[in-house]
């Protein structure tokens, strides 16, 4: 299993977590905890042209930015509990020869069409515009901010040629084109190949499946894409005549899951193991990544492994959406982002909510919305009220009632039975959703086995029956005790964190999910301690991260204006056209909304000529009732048009700034309406 190698130029944010490292993690967990034999690798991403723009930036070198953000992200990851095998780096020397070795059999096999190409040069900056080192329009859905290999908006995978007005992001230059050499993998000759393997796999999830399919298939079909650059740095090209280039970022990536895993095989002392997951048929390679990433890991990773030879093929690739914030595109460079490590400090101990959040709104099949909110809302509702509600019930009362022991279950009633069954039912229930790769789902079912545990105790009631009935409530307290202990195994995928201290409260170990049933603990067994799991979130501390994204949120704005031009003057009028225009100045008497729209208010001005109705489009900006007396500028002798059925006459003058925000214009001193303004 992999999970997408992160680029070491920047710190997580939730949006990775819920694009692939989650759910990567949750099936890592489960198959452990089921079939036994699972490697989950991953590392960072070191190279590519995203790493030396943030060098750049900061004014350091590129390894200083990687080994910062190796080291931030792989502390980060361990915490938040996400248990990768082996968390590796593609600067390793390991992942050098890997790479170099992986090339060297591909050029060797004759794969690579070498070719003199024209490619983008920056004259200002002296260097090949590679990939992110050049911006343009993508050619396939006029997202005018795609780059040079890739356009994040509609996924198109691009040559910075297809790119329409390109333009460097060194210099902001626009770039000549000059002639290079470059190694080239012919897709258009794989395509066939390509296309055979994808139908094979009509069981991958729909977004990815229908991806692939319509890359194959739709205009010119796959184009050769070099797969080496000029750039100095990266892994030089292992050929002669070959100085100042290196290998594409893409080529040498996706390699480093196989470094990765031989990186795990030297430090396990067997070296050699690497290929019983990389080049044995009974392995099955899965790859956890985000919607960006699919046109890498089903078309161009799979065919440089079958032109290797060696190597299995990737079998799923279970690709998510993308997770927003607050509504809101995530975004690194505006820095709208909830930060891994930051969360981390700012909530101590409580990675499990995050989780759960996370979690109960992965991006599967559609983009989807973190918000601060929600994130109360399902720790207050649901992880305290639910789950841990019913364990801390259970323990509790097990503590005041039998010294800690679990009580001896005697005859069962239908409640009791229905009870049992729900355990019985839970873990083939809960595997059947993780197998398919429906993680909300999976979730969705564990907590139901919590809440029919909440219920039960809810309906029998053992604290009314103490006393009267002891054994009743023995039996009760024992099947809760049995559904706890359950829940500390199946919670574990999701909530790690949980599930070792529901197993520390109930002093029992951790189990194979096949040996689950309803006896998991003995009569008589002695737990242990008990603590609460979990607690109410106030209102002020969202509210805190609420106002922390808002203050980022006017730093952006703040900068982009600084930033951001004014518009460029228009082009030259007369005097004479100018004159045309009749302004006026006058006055506001009434105002309302018009009904079903956001922007409109329906206005009557007193011109000073007469009164008349103008239908303005300022709601945004201005209430209906604030406005009743302001003075306004108003062209008066614009034609007459009908706007949502009501006839406007003329127009109210607006000035508006570079957020597109608008302001009356009007005269300082206090002149009656109907005022020349020339
Ligand atoms: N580093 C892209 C990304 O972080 C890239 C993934 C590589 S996986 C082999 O989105
Ligand atoms: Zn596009």
């Amino acid at each position: 299993m992999t999970a997408a190698l992160p680029y070491a130029n920047g710190p997580v944010h939730i949006g990775h977590l819920a694009g692939c490292y989650l759910p990567a993690d949750i099936y890592a967990r489960y198959l452990r905890a089921n079939k036994g034999e699972v490697l989950f690798v991953c590392g960072s991403d070191e190279h590519g042209v995203p790493i030396t723009i943030k060098a750049k930036k900061e004014g350091i070198t590129p390894q200083q930015v990687v080994d910062k953000y190796h080291e931030m992200m792989k502390k980060a990851f361990h915490e938040f509990g996400i248990s990768f095998d082996i968390y590796s780096r593609t600067s390793n020397k390991i992942h050098y020869e890997t790479a170099s070795e992986f090339f060297k059999t591909l050029y060797d096999k004759g794969v690579f069409m070498e070719e003199t190409t024209k490619q983008y040069y920056d004259e200002t900056a002296q260097q090949f515009l590679a990939d992110r080192y050049i911006v343009g329009t993508c050619p396939v859905c006029d997202n005018d901010k795609a780059y040079g290999d890739q356009c994040e908006k509609c996924g198109s995978s691009l040559n910075a040629t297809d790119l329409k007005n390109p333009h460097s992001t060194l210099s902001g230059s626009i770039p000549i084109l000059r002639e290079t050499k470059n190694w080239f993998l012919p897709l258009d000759k794989l395509s066939s190949k390509i296309m055979e393997y994808i139908e094979s796999h009509k069981d991958w999830k729909a977004n990815v499946y229908g991806q692939c399919k319509s890359w194959l298939v739709s205009g010119d079909g796959l184009q050769p894409r070099a797969m080496t650059r000029d750039l100095d740095w990266g892994v030089p090209v292992p050929l002669p005549n070959a100085q100042g280039k290196v290998l594409y970022v893409w080529f040498d990536a996706p390699i480093g899951y196989i470094s990765a895993t031989k990186e795990y095989a030297q430090s396990i002392q067997k070296p050699e193991s690497w290929k019983d997951w990389w080049q044995s048929n009974d392995s099955r390679l899965i790859h956890f990544i985000g919607k960006d990433n699919i046109v890498f890991h089903c078309l161009i990773f799979p065919a440089m492994l079958m032109e290797h030879g060696n190597y299995i093929l990737p079998d799923q690739v279970p690709a998510n959406e993308f997770l927003n914030l607050e509504g809101d595109k995530i975004s690194t460079s505006r820095n709208w982002a909830v930060w891994l490590h930051e969360y981390l400090t700012e909530f101590k101990d409580m990675q499990d909510i995050l989780r759960y959040t996370l979690c109960s709104n992965l991006p599967e099949n559609k983009d989807n919305d973190f918000t601060w909110k929600d994130f109360q809302a399902k720790n207050n509702n649901e992880l305290v009220a639910i789950l841990g509600n019913f364990i801390n019930r259970t323990l509790v009362l097990t503590h005041k009632y039998f010294e800690g022991k679990v009580p001896e279950q005697s005859s069962l009633h239908d409640i009791d039975q229905a009870c049992l069954n729900e355990i019985e039912k839970a873990p083939a229930r809960i595997s059947e959703s993780i197998e398919k790769f429906k993680f909300r789902e999976a979730l969705a079912e564990m907590m139901n086995l919590a809440r029919a545990g909440n219920k039960y105790l809810a309906d029998t009631e053992p604290w009314k029956l103490y006393g009267k009935d002891n054994d009743r409530v023995k039996t009760i307290l024992h099947i809760s005790l049995q559904l706890t202990a359950n829940l500390a195994i199946l919670c574990e995928p999701f909530l790690p964190f949980s599930a070792k201290k529901i197993r520390q409260m109930l002093n029992m170990e951790s189990c194979h999910w096949d040996k689950l049933n309803h006896c998991m603990l003995t009569t008589g067994h002695q737990l242990g301690d008990t603590s609460l799991l979990y607690s109410k979130i106030e209102d002020s501390v969202i509210e805190a991260q609420i106002i922390k994204l808002q203050d980022s949120k006017k730093q952006n704005d703040m900068a982009e204006a600084a930033g951001k031009p004014v518009l460029p003057q228009k082009a030259e009028t007369s005097f004479e056209e100018f004159s045309k225009m009749d302004i006026r100045t006058g006055t506001i008497i009434e105002a309302e909304r018009v009904p079903k729209t956001d922007k409109l208010l329906k206005l009557k001005v007193k011109t000073g000529i007469d009164e008349r109705t103008v239908v303005s489009g300022i709601a945004e900006y201005y209430e209906p009732e604030k406005i009743i007396g302001q003075k306004v500028c108003m062209l008066v002798n614009l034609a007459p048009r009908k706007i949502k059925g009501i006839e406007s006459k003329g127009m109210i003058l607006m000035a508006e700034n570079e957020r597109g925000e608008l302001s009356f214009v009007n005269v300082v001193k206090d002149f009656s309406d109907g005022a020349v303004v020339k």
